[in-house]
C-alpha cells in the first residue's frame, strides 16, 4: 500500500469542523448522535462500505444512538490526507 504523509491532527483540524484531537495520540475523534439505533446503524453501514472501498477504516464504538469514532492512521500512527477524506464522508453523511 502507498505510504501517505503525516499531517497531524491539528492541521486536519484546520479542513473539519466538529472534530476534536485525542488526548492520548494523533487521531481524530467526534459523536455522531442519532434519532435511534436504525439511524446510527444505517450510518455505519454506509461508512463500512466506503471504508472498504478506500481501504481505510475507523476505530468506532456504538451504544444505541450514539457513534463515537476515531480516525488515525495506523501504518503511520498518526492523522493523514485519508482520515481527512473519510472524516468529510461522514459529516457529509450525518
Ligand atoms: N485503516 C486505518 N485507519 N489505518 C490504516 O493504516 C489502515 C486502515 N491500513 N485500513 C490498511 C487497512 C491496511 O492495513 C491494509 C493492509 O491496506
Amino acid at each position: 500500500m502507498k505510504q501517505v504523509q503525516r499531517v497531524g491532527a491539528a492541521s486536519a483540524l484546520l479542513l473539519l469542523e466538529g472534530w476534536a484531537a485525542a488526548k492520548d495520540r494523533d487521531a481524530l475523534q467526534k459523536s455522531y448522535v442519532f434519532k435511534n439505533f436504525s439511524e446510527a446503524f444505517a450510518f455505519m453501514t454506509r461508512v463500512a462500505l466506503q471504508a472498504e472501498k478506500i481501504d481505510h477504516h475507523p476505530e468506532w464504538t456504538n451504544i444505541y444512538n450514539r457513534v463515537d469514532v476515531t480516525l488515525t492512521t495506523h501504518d503511520v500512527k498518526g492523522v493523514t490526507e485519508r482520515d481527512v477524506a473519510l472524516a468529510s464522508f461522514m459529516d457529509q453523511l450525518a
